[in-house]
C-alpha cells in the first residue's frame, strides 16, 4: 500500500521520536548518543532525497543539492534536531524532514540556486545555558566564549561538540551574505491560533524576543522547629514572592510572558528552613522595550522580596535575543505558495523562538507554521496531523518553484 506524503512524514517522525533518553516523550539533547543516532537517521533521509551530507564545525548536519551553475547562491531550509526534556515528536525535527520530502519532487532537475537543508544541533538550550550555536556560527555572530559553558555534569560545550563538529574551526564557517538567498523554517506552531482559525498552515510575521536570568536568593538554614518565624531568613519564601511577582507583572503587561521554569532549593529537607534558592526567570515579548521594562520591574521585586527577609539576591542575565521580524518579501512568496496550494494564508506572531531568530543576522528569513493540536508543545502530546504536514510539503514545493522562476527571470 502506498503511503501518502503525510503518512510517510508521520512514520518517519515516529521513528525519530524513538531516538530519545528513556522516559515519557522525546528527550534528545545536543551532542549526545541520541543526537548521533538521530544524525544517522536524518542523514539517511537526506541522502535518499539526493542530498549530499556533511556536518559542519558547529555540529550542524547539512544536506546540500547543487545548483545548475557552480557559483549560484544557496537557499537554506531546516530547523533543529534537539528537544526539551519530555518533549514532542514534531518540534524542530519536522522542519528538517518536510523540506527533504519537498525536494524529492525536483528529482535531479537542477534549480537556479543550490538548496541546503540544515539540521541544527541545539536550539532548545536545555543542556547548556546557551543555544543556537549552529545558526550563529553560520551568521558569524557566535560568541565563542559560550564554548566554555558547561552542562549540569560539568562537561563543557567545547568538549561535547568535539565529538560532532570542530570547536577550533567554529569561527571559520560564517557564510558570506552574498551567497545566501534566504532561510525558510517550517515548524509546528506550538500554539492554538491555526487550530482556532481552522487552517493547516500559517505565515510567521515576527519572532518574540527572549531573555533568561539565573537568580540566586541566599538566606540562612535553621531548625524548622526552633527558629521563630520573625528571626528566619527563609530563601524559599523570598523566592516564592518573586515567582508570584513575575506572574503578576506579566499578567498585567500586554504582550509579555514570564516563566520560572527551573527552581532548586537547598538544603531541601523537610525540617530545615531553606538557605538558598536557585531559579531561572525567562521573559518574552514581541516588543523589546516591553521586555526590558518588565525585567526592571522583576529585579525590583526580587530586591524587595529578599530585603523583607534579610536575604541577599543575585539576578544575572544568561541569555537574550531580540525580537525578529520575518522578511516581507519571503512572507509574500509564502502567501502566494499557500494560495497556489489551495489554502488561505494567515499571518501570525511566534511566541516561541527558533533557529530563524539567529539566521536573520545572515539573510532574509521566513517561517511556515503547521497546525498544532490543542496548541500543546514541549509535551509528549504534541501533534501535527499527516494531512497538515502534507499540505506544508506542497506549500514548500510551490515556494521553491516560485523562487526558481523568480531567479530564472
Ligand atoms: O523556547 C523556545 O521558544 C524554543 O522552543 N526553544
Ligand atoms: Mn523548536
Ligand atoms: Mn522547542
Amino acid at each position: 500500500m502506498t503511503l501518502t506524503i503525510g503518512e510517510r512524514a508521520a512514520a518517519m517522525l515516529a521513528e525519530a521520536a524513538a531516538i530519545s533518553e528513556p522516559g515519557a516523550g522525546v528527550t534528545r539533547l545536543p551532542f549526545t548518543p541520541e543526537h548521533a543516532r538521530a544524525n544517522e537517521l536524518i542523514g539517511g533521509w537526506m541522502r535518499s532525497a539526493g542530498l549530499k551530507t556533511h556536518i559542519d564545525a558547529a555540529g550542524t548536519l547539512i544536506g546540500r543539492r547543487e545548483a545548475a551553475t557552480p557559483d549560484a547562491p544557496t537557499f537554506l531550509l531546516g530547523s533543529h534536531q534537539d528537544s526539551v526534556r519530555g518533549g514532542g515528536a514534531y518540534d524542530g525535527i519536522m522542519g528538517v524532514l518536510l523540506p527533504i520530502l519537498a525536494l524529492e519532487e525536483f528529482g535531479d532537475r537542477p534549480l537556479p540556486f543550490a538548496v541546503e537543508v540544515l539540521c541544527f544541533a541545539d536550539e532548545e538550550g536545555v543542556r547548556f545555558p546557551t543555544a543556537l550555536i549552529g545558526p550563529r556560527a553560520l551568521a558569524g555572530t557566535l560568541d565563542r566564549n559560550v564554548l566554555e559553558m558547561s552542562d549540569r555534569r560539568g562537561i563543557s560545550l567545547r568538549d561535547a561538540l568535539d565529538g560532532f563538529g570542530d570547536p577550533a574551526a567554529i569561527g571559520d564557517i560564517a557564510r558570506p551574505a552574498s551567497t545566501v538567498l534566504g532561510y525558510l523554517e517550517t515548524h509546528i506552531e506550538q500554539g492554538p491560533v491555526l487550530e482556532a482559525a481552522g487552517l493547516p498552515v500559517g505565515i510567521v510575521t515576527a519572532i518574540a524576543g527572549i531573555e533568561r536570568h539565573a537568580v540566586t536568593v541566599t538566606g540562612r538554614a535553621a531548625h524548622a522547629g526552633t527558629a521563630p518565624m520573625e528571626l528566619r531568613r527563609d530563601a524559599l519564601c523570598a523566592a516564592a514572592e518573586l515567582v508570584s511577582a513575575v506572574e503578576r507583572i506579566c499578567r498585567e503587561t500586554d504582550q509579555a510572558v514570564g516563566t520560572i521554569g527551573h527552581l532548586d532549593v537547598a538544603p531541601n529537607v523537610v525540617n530545615a528552613v531553606p538557605a538558598k534558592v536557585h531559579c531561572t526567570i525567562e521573559l518574552r515579548s514581541a516588543e523589546d522595550t516591553i521586555r526590558t521594562r518588565v525585567a526592571e520591574r522583576v529585579a525590583a521585586a526580587a530586591r524587595d522580596a529578599a530585603a523583607q527577609r534579610d536575604c541577599s539576591w543575585q539576578m544575572e542575565r544568561t541569555y537574550q535575543q531580540p525580537a525578529m521580524a520575518c522578511a516581507p518579501r519571503l512572507q509574500d512568496a509564502l502567501a502566494t505558495a499557500i494560495k497556489t496550494a489551495g489554502q488561505r494564508p494567515l499571518h501570525l506572531m511566534s511566541g516561541a523562538t527558533h533557529d530563524a531568530s539567529a539566521m536573520a543576522d545572515l539573510c532574509p528569513v521566513a517561517m511556515l507554521f503547521v497546525r498544532c493540536r490543542d496548541g500543546v508543545s514541549h509535551n509528549p502530546a504534541e501533534y501535527a496531523a499527516p494531512e497538515d504536514m502534507e499540505r506544508a510539503v506542497v506549500v514548500l514545493r510551490e515556494f521553491l518553484k516560485r523562487l526558481a522562476s523568480d531567479e530564472d527571470s
